[in-house]
Order: structure tokens, then C-alpha cells, then sequence
């Protein structure tokens, strides 16, 4: 049992409206709970401090945490703790926007709500919203401040109110926390920057190249091209400073107890804010080690788990978002572990499906999909994935290399394909996308552009071929069909909805031209929203497509994350089949065809698994029973089925 559980069984039925009384006592509750585990972890990665006031500053910290905490906050906390895990509803479906490019700034955004309940969308997270240094920044990751906003998005007032809003209409709200590094211009940084020795040391900084290159020997880069090495010349400080990120991106020094202290008390301040969903970003980063890759380190799993628990105290309402874009059964790991078990993030990236359905995309074929979320560890019960398409960032290629060998191909050949694929280097592919930092020393490099490029909608629009612009339109479908029906919560990425392109603007913009991620992060065209309706042209077939499967998803009790997931072997390989809830009367069996040709199944096959009955099968999207006279089901090229059990 996990510590969220214990909690629950401490607060009991909550009432109708508790008392201030009430919901201290409850608190003091969830403290005792935590609280071994807390000191316990504090101590394993600080253990000098233990004659030392730090750990009654961690307990004042939480204790003023909770003070500050809105009432009307900790109301919903106990509401939460209800039954069942309430992020693991299937009314979830989630969208992600940077604010400036959907709409302009908060105040608009409140005004965009409608928007939001047309297509179904409950569930946001707005792409960083704090003050940022006016340069490059890394679309707001390089931070100034982790709960100030910046004043491009309006002022901290309309973000309190944003809230208020979001929170009357049942909208969740995630944010990130910038968590393993802040800008160079943060506060802390200047102070470095101007000799303060007790500021030096929330950052890595050396005197000179030694320690430096004894990192580097084993440390990988994130962004070769851009910014080369992990560590940058600071000519104000005189000392070399880890940047693993961008130069300008300084990591944090967290061997400082003072950085983990500092750090959740903004964790908690934001939390206050009424944000419900935290998004740890790079938090695989947060420990450093020589002679290791410094990532995914026992020493990063604790320092979750401990902000993960101290939060718990002060706001059970709020959960964590592990952003670990990295080996499969790393990421499940973000989930807690041993005793940790459950105790780390609630949510995490489905990294792995994502990255699989684009492999999919390209070589038409399921296997590795199936092999690798089969073979993925079981997560805890009380977590759950976030399942998406694309996102801000690139398609990584992080499969499991032991997977593409089974399947007989050489895992180095494998991926130089997946890049020629998406990007340009193949005269056949229907793809558009750009390279993302290729590596010419290691040979990596990875992908971006948006969905629809990637799958052909701006090539078929360009040659003006309407039965490649259905096609297009099939496969953005069919890939959100497929993440709408598998367990966690669905993220649409905006834009993708209305089958917005490739954005060629960046290239003229300095502050943007290096990092091709930015062909993805599109101004929304509200044009072509206005313009939306029914089977008019290919937005509007996307826009209600979409809207008629999130409404589809929401009625089905069988797509909750708490629901099985089961993949089958249909005999073909270009099918991707798998089922839900098919123990029970709700089970639902997914099919896709990945093809550019019809492709058959076995009927016998769906009539043991119970979809099929007297040559019959009902499909749930577009509500029609059909016969089928053959052994075989024909599915057309990127035909997706939701099949109704029988
Ligand atoms: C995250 O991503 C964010 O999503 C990016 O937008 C940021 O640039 C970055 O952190 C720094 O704040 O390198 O290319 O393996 O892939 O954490 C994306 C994990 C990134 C990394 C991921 C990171």
C-alpha cells in the first residue's frame, strides 16, 4: 500500500465541508505518515546534515505550506482523496499549448474555455508561463522564476483566476517545474555570477577543467549541435558551470541540501497557485555522478520521492508528472520502486507507445509495438501513462535495441531509416519532418515536425492529391484512435486537431533558427477554427473526427486506466490489435491497419475473443453492424475499428 492509499484510509469519509479544525488534524496526520519516510530519504542523501537545522527547516516548510494553502484548495485535496485515484478517470482528455501561440496571453485563454468543452478537453498543460530571460530561453525552460509570471501572459492576479476558472469548469491544470535547472539570470546565478561563494554552490562550478572532463568522459549530450559538452565558460564567475541543457540553462547542485530546501518551497508555492498536475521536467538529470551517465541515478529517484512526499503532506491533491524521456523500463522506474513503490510520480510520458506508433508509421508494421509495451514492467496500480502523439519536444528513438534485433534488423540501420523516412531523404515517403540535433559522431539524431507533415497532409495538400489528403486525414485518426483507447490519459497536442502543418517561421528568428523543435509549436490558426464544418475540407474532417472519438472515449467505462490492456497476435503484422477490459461485458477491441494496402484478419479470431457473433460485428465509431461472409475481415489502409463486445 502506498502512501497516498494510507492517507485516504486516515481522512475517512470526508464531509460535507470540514472544519479549519478538521482539516489541520488531517494534515498533522498525513505528517506522522510521511514522516519516516521523509527523514529517512532526507538523511540517505544528506547524511552530514544530520546534527544540523535543515530537517526542522524541511518541517516548517511544510508546515507553512500547508498554512498558505487556500482553503478552498484543501476542500478539493479531500474531495480527491475520494474513491478511487481521480487522475485515473477515463473523462480525462488532455491538451497541451504554449499560451502566447494558442491565444496571446491568460486573460484570452479564460475566454477560450468554450473551445476547450467543444471538442471535449478537460485536462491542460500550458507550456511555461513564469518569467524567462528576454534571449534565448528555451521556450520558458530556462526559468527566472519558478511562480512569478511573466508579463507577456498577463499578471499573477489572471493566472489565480485562470485557476478559479479552470477549477469551477472541471478543468485540470498542469504546469511544469523546471526542476534540474534554472536560467542563468535566476536569482541564484546572478548571485554566483557576483562571487557569492554560498550561490556557487547551488550550481556545479569549477575553477577550471578538471572535474569538468572528468564528467565529461562519460556524460552523453542532449543538444550537441547547439550547445556541445556539458559545461560553459562563465567569464563573470571565473569557474566552469554545468549546463547539460543549453548554456544558459545552469543545472542544479542537488548534493546542497539548502538547493532541495529552496526548491520545494517553490514547488509548494506553485502548488498553491491551484495547479493540480506538476510536471517534473528532466528530472532522469537531477543527480550527478562521475563515471555514470548521471542519469536515472537511485540518488534522482529518492529526490523525487522525497518531493513527492513532502507535497503529499501539504497538497494530496496534487500529483507529479515524471517527464522521463528515456529507456522503457527506466521510465516505468519514475513509478517508485521497492518500498518507493507508487510513492514517486502518479503520471508519466508513455515515451515508449509514442515512439513505437511512429515506427509503425514508417515501416508499416506492429511487432516492435507489440513486443515493447508487452514486455514493459508492470506499472503500480495507483499510476497511469500519459499516452500522446507528438509534443513540443522530438520524436526520440528510444527503443529498446534488443527488440529491433529479434525482429532481425540491425538497430543502428534501423533508426538511419526512421530519420530518412521522416525526413525528406526518401523520394517515396509521404513524410515532412526535420532533423533534430544529429550527432555525426554517434550517428544519432532525432525527429520532428508536426503530426500532419509527419503523416503526409502537407506533401497531399502541396500536389493538391485528394486521395493522399484522405489519407493523411486516415492516419492522424487512426493514431489518435489508438492513443484515445489505450490506458491513461489522452494528450492531444493543439493544432493537431485541426491538422496544422509544419511552421517554417523559426528559421527567421535568431533566437529560434538552431532548435528545429520550433517547426512544431505553431500560432494557432483560428481562421481555419472559424471555418470548421461538418466534411467541408480536410481541418474540419480532422476537428470532428477527433471530437466524435474523445466524446466516443468518454462513454466507454471499458477505456479507464484502471482497465486491462491486452495485445493481440492477429497472424498479421501490419494489424495493431489489442483489447480492453476484456474480462468484462465493457471490453472494447482496438484494430489498425498500418498498410498502405487493405489488410485481412481472421473473423475466428474475433469471434473467440467475443467481438464477433453470427458473422457479425459492431464497430463503436461509426455505429453501424456489419456481416462479413468471408473467414476475413478486409481493414482499408489506416482503418481503425473499435469493436463493441457481444
Ligand atoms: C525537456 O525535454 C523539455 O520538454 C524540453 O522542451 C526542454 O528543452 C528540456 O527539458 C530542458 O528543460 O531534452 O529534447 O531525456 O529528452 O527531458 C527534449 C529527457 C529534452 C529529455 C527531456 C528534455
Amino acid at each position: 500500500m502506498n502512501q497516498a492509499a494510507i492517507h485516504k484510509i486516515l481522512a475517512g469519509k470526508p464531509g460535507s465541508k470540514p472544519t479549519p479544525r478538521k482539516l489541520t488534524q488531517l494534515f498533522e496526520k498525513r505528517r506522522g505518515a510521511n514522516f519516516t519516510l521523509i527523514q529517512d530519504l532526507f538523511f540517505s542523501l544528506y547524511p552530514e546534515t544530520r546534527h544540523t537545522a535543515s530537517f526542522k527547516s524541511l518541517q516548517k516548510l511544510l508546515a507553512d505550506g500547508f498554512k498558505n494553502r487556500p482553503a478552498e484548495l484543501k476542500h478539493q485535496d479531500l474531495q480527491r482523496q475520494g474513491d478511487g485515484n481521480w487522475y485515473q478517470s477515463g473523462a480525462w482528455v488532455g491538451m497541451q499549448l504554449y499560451v502566447d501561440r494558442f491565444c496571446g496571453d491568460l486573460k484570452k485563454l479564460a475566454e477560450r474555455i468554450p473551445y476547450f468543452e467543444a471538442l471535449g478537453i478537460n485536462f491542460l498543460h500550458l507550456m511555461p508561463i513564469t518569467k524567462r530571460p528576454s534571449g534565448p530561453n528555451d521556450g520558458g525552460y530556462a526559468v527566472n522564476s519558478y511562480t512569478e509570471i511573466d508579463p507577456r501572459y498577463g499578471t499573477d492576479q489572471d493566472f489565480i483566476s485562470l485557476t478559479a476558472a479552470f477549477r469551477e469548469k472541471g478543468i485540470c491544470l498542469m504546469l511544469d517545474f523546471v526542476v534540474n535547472h534554472t536560467s542563468d539570470e535566476f536569482p541564484w546565478a546572478l548571485e554566483a555570477k557576483a562571487g557569492n561563494l554560498k550561490y556557487q554552490e547551488y550550481y556545479y562550478t569549477f575553477p577550471d577543467r578538471n572535474m569538468p572532463d572528468l564528467f565529461e568522459q562519460s556524460l552523453p549530450e542532449v543538444f550537441p549541435e547547439t550547445s556541445p559538452g556539458n559545461f560553459t565558460y562563465c567569464p563573470q564567475m571565473e569557474r566552469w558551470v554545468m549546463t547539460v541543457f543549453n548554456s544558459y540553462q545552469w543545472d542544479l547542485n542537488y548534493t546542497n541540501p539548502a538547493v532541495f530546501l529552496s526548491m520545494l518551497e517553490n514547488l509548494l508555492e506553485l502548488s498553491n497557485k491551484g495547479v493540480d498536475v506538476i510536471r517534473f521536467d528532466a528530472l532522469a538529470f537531477l543527480w550527478k555522478k562521475i563515471g555514470t551517465s548521471s542519469q536515472n541515478l537511485p540518488e534522482a529517484h529518492r529526490l523525487v520521492a522525497l518531493f513527492r512526499l513532502c507535497l503529499q503532506v501539504v497538497a494530496p491533491g496534487v500529483i507529479i508528472l515524471a517527464e522521463a524521456i528515456v529507456a522503457p523500463e527506466e521510465i516505468v522506474a519514475y513509478f517508485g520502486k521497492g518500498i518507493l513503490e507508487g510513492n514517486e510520480c502518479e503520471i508519466a510520458y508513455n515515451a515508449t507507445f509514442m515512439a513505437c506508433l511512429w515506427n509503425s508509421v514508417a515501416t508499416k508494421k506492429t511487432r516492435l509495438l507489440r513486443q515493447s509495451l508487452g514486455n514493459l514492467p508492470p506499472k503500480p496500480d495507483p499510476s497511469t501513462w500519459i499516452n500522446y502523439v507528438r509534443c513540443h519536444d522530438d520524436i526520440g528513438l528510444g527503443f529498446d535495441d534488443s527488440h529491433i534485433s529479434a525482429l532481425g534488423w540491425d538497430p543502428q540501420t534501423h533508426r538511419r531509416f526512421l530519420l530518412d523516412y521522416f525526413c525528406q531523404r526518401l523520394d517515396w515517403s509521404p513524410a515532412k519532418g526535420a532533423v533534430f540535433m544529429y550527432n555525426p559522431f554517434t550517428g544519432d539524431g532525432r525527429i520532428t515536425g508536426s503530426t500532419a507533415s509527419l503523416l503526409g497532409l502537407e506533401r497531399a495538400l502541396e500536389e493538391e492529391d485528394a486521395l493522399k489528403i484522405s489519407s493523411a486525414e486516415a492516419k492522424i485518426l487512426m493514431l489518435y484512435g489508438i492513443i484515445l483507447a489505450a490506458p491513461g490519459i489522452p494528450l492531444i497536442y493543439a493544432g493537431d486537431e485541426i491538422g496544422m502543418l509544419n511552421d517554417y517561421s523559426y528559421m527567421e528568428e535568431a533566437d529560434k533558427m538552431m532548435d528545429s523543435r520550433w517547426i512544431n509549436r505553431p500560432i494557432h490558426d483560428w481562421d481555419t477554427v472559424s471555418g470548421l464544418s461538418s466534411e467541408k475540407n480536410h481541418a474540419s474532417r480532422i476537428y470532428f473526427g477527433l471530437q466524435h472519438l474523445i466524446a466516443l472515449r468518454k462513454q466507454q467505462p471499458g477505456l479507464a486506466d484502471v482497465c486491462s490492456i491486452h495485445y493481440h497476435d492477429s497472424g498479421n503484422n501490419h494489424l495493431l490489435v489489442f483489447e480492453r477490459d476484456g474480462e468484462t461485458d465493457n471490453g472494447i477491441l482496438i484494430l489498425a491497419n498500418f498498410d498502405e494496402s487493405p489488410q485481412v484478419v481472421r473473423t475466428a479470431l474475433l469471434g473467440a475473443l467475443g467481438y464477433m457473433r453470427e458473422g457479425q460485428f459492431h464497430n463503436l465509431i461509426d455505429g453501424k453492424t456489419k456481416k462479413v461472409r468471408s473467414g476475413l475481415l478486409e481493414l482499408p489502409p489506416a482503418e481503425l475499428l473499435w469493436l463493441r463486445k457481444y
